[in-house]
């Protein structure tokens, strides 16, 4: 059977590469190449930009009225909502998530498309009460350009839609780098771009590499904005690139985060916390919750409940309702884990569960959900993001002990905290250095909540309202009301 190829979208126009090249994309459940996808290059990137700039500058969008722009938004958000199953199956097929994870995300994302376009008209400066006599002040809250969005596979298009909606109702126009495994989803959801009236130029969609396409698109001097998820090592060139420009960037790297479980919690509820954090799509999440810290008095009833679930979770094929693991997304990926996995053996760590390859699920990336027991946080496999089912639990005795504890990684992204006493609640909330604490919940998101984190796990927020700043800046108008002369030019008024 021939296999699908698909290309790119740029100024309203399917096209292909100058290059006249694809790639082949694997299905994680099987190994195998389902489509093929323009290989982009560095001309088609700039193709892209230029159609991006002028669309940005063009009457048709500039002028466009902010109620119009949430229209737009809204409609695409309904185009989306009409076509759930479709694209969650694109998604699956692509990154060997769960057809049930992927259908959750995108029976949801409209709210996002919606959230934004209610947004849209609420986009507005100040009337400043200047210190000056005579002087009418005001700022606005004016569009950046032409943003650049490079997006990674775990998520494809809901970690694509908190850059797109939020860009759009500000007035910018958008460049989308898909990850080179997962671009299919998208280019089915720029469809419905294209259906809901969006002006050509407005979106526009390269596929292929870090190298060329997302380096040259990071590095392009008409782009003003990176939006990037992925990580560390990728984010670092794309900072690099952005002082070609000076571009305003947000990253949303990957985290360590843990999930801590008090002595008073809810043992049912932690252990099946802990698994809706590291082990729900297959730990491939930046907020995967990959270090578990359980308080000694409650340490053997969580573990024994967590290993009890875990040795029942159904491993298969993502497509099967049923199925509540499926395969890591790549070969690399799974190398990854089964390299670490290996260190957590020579590490020490006691291996309690799991630790290869389940049997018998044919030739796709599967791997079985693993908990390591460690004394502290030192090794690797607890300081270093694994993107894989691998959990490591370590017993505090403390709340100041696992405080310091949680902190002790480079990154800062999520947390989790089980516990009743309220105080503590709030005490740990504030002392744990995230951008996101869950308490007695875990992977909970919405488009009024703000996403980020910081250290490694990058800065800027995405989502909720704050995602207008970081797609804005201001204008300051200054307005002199007087027809008195101006006096003296040599000093500042
Ligand atoms: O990410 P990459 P990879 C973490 C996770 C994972 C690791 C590597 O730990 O194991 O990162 O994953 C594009 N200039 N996360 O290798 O390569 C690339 O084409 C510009 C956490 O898949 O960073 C893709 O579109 N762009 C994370 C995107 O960057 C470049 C999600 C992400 O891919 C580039 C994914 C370059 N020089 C991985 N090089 C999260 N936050 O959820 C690559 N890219």
């Amino acid at each position: 059977m021939k296999l699908k190829n698909y290309q790119m979208y740029i100024n309203g126009e399917w096209i292909d590469s100058v290059s006249g090249k694809y790639f082949p994309s694997y299905n994680p459940a099987t190994g195998e190449a389902w489509c093929y996808v323009a290989k982009g290059t560095a001309e088609d990137v700039d193709r892209a930009v230029k159609a991006a700039h002028d669309a940005f500058l063009s009457p048709e969008w500039s002028n466009m009225t902010y109620t119009e722009r949430g229209k737009l938004v809204r409609k695409l958000g309904e185009l989306i909502s009409d076509r759930v199953d479709e694209l969650a199956k694109f998604e699956t097929m692509d990154n060997g998530k769960l057809i049930r994870e992927m259908r959750g995300q995108l029976t949801y994302l409209p709210e996002f498309f919606y959230y934004y376009a209610g947004l849209a008209d609420k986009i507005h400066g100040e009337t400043l009460p200047i210190d000056k006599k005579d002087m009418f002040v005001f700022s606005s809250r004016e569009p950046l350009g032409v943003v650049a969005a490079i997006t990674p596979w775990n998520s494809p298009l809901y970690l694509t839609t908190l850059k797109l909606a939020p860009s759009l109702v500000a007035g910018n126009t958008i460049v989308i780098k898909p990850s080179e495994y997962t671009s299919a989803s998208l280019l089915e959801l720029v469809k419905l771009v294209e259906e809901a009236g969006f002006p050509p130029g407005v979106v526009n969609v390269v596929t292929g590499f870090g190298l060329p396409v997302g380096d040259t698109l990071t590095s392009h001097p008409l782009v003003s904005r990176i939006a990037f998820t992925g990580g560390t090592e990728s984010a670092r060139h794309v900072v690099r690139n952005s002082a070609e420009n000076f571009a305003k960037v947000s990253l949303e790297l990957g985290g360590k985060s843990p999930n801590i479980v008090f002595e008073d919690a809810d043992p049912d509820n932690a252990a099946m916390g802990i698994i809706a954090g590291i082990f729900g799509a297959s730990g491939q999440s930046c907020v995967a919750g990959s270090r578990a810290f359980l308080h000694v008095d409650i340490y053997d009833q969580v573990m024994d409940r967590l290993v009890d679930r875990v040795s029942k979770i159904k491993i298969g094929d993502p497509l099967l309702d049923e199925t509540e693991m499926g395969p890591v997304a790549t070969k690399a990926q799974l190398e990854r884990v089964e390299q670490y996995v290996t260190l957590g053996h020579e590490e020490g760590g006691k291996l309690i569960y799991g630790g290869k390859k389940p049997e018998q699920i044919g030739n796709g990336w599967y791997y079985e959900p693993t908990i390591f027991e460690h004394t502290d946080n030192k090794a690797r496999i607890t300081q270093e993001e694994i993107f894989g089912p691998v959990l490591s639990v370590i017993p505090f005795k403390d709340e100041q002990e696992v405080i310091e504890l949680a902190n002790s990684t480079n990154y800062g992204l999520a947390a989790g905290i089980w516990v009743k006493d309220v105080a503590r609640a709030h005490r740990v909330a504030k002392a744990i250095r995230a951008g996101i604490v869950w308490v007695n919940t875990y992977r909970s998101v919405s488009p009024v909540a703000p996403i980020g984190g910081s250290k490694l796990s990058g800065y800027g927020r995405e989502s909720g309202y704050e995602a207008i700043y970081e797609y804005t800046q201001t204008k300051t108008v200054w307005i002199n009301t007087s027809s008195e002369p101006i006096p003296d030019p040599f000093i500042m008024r």
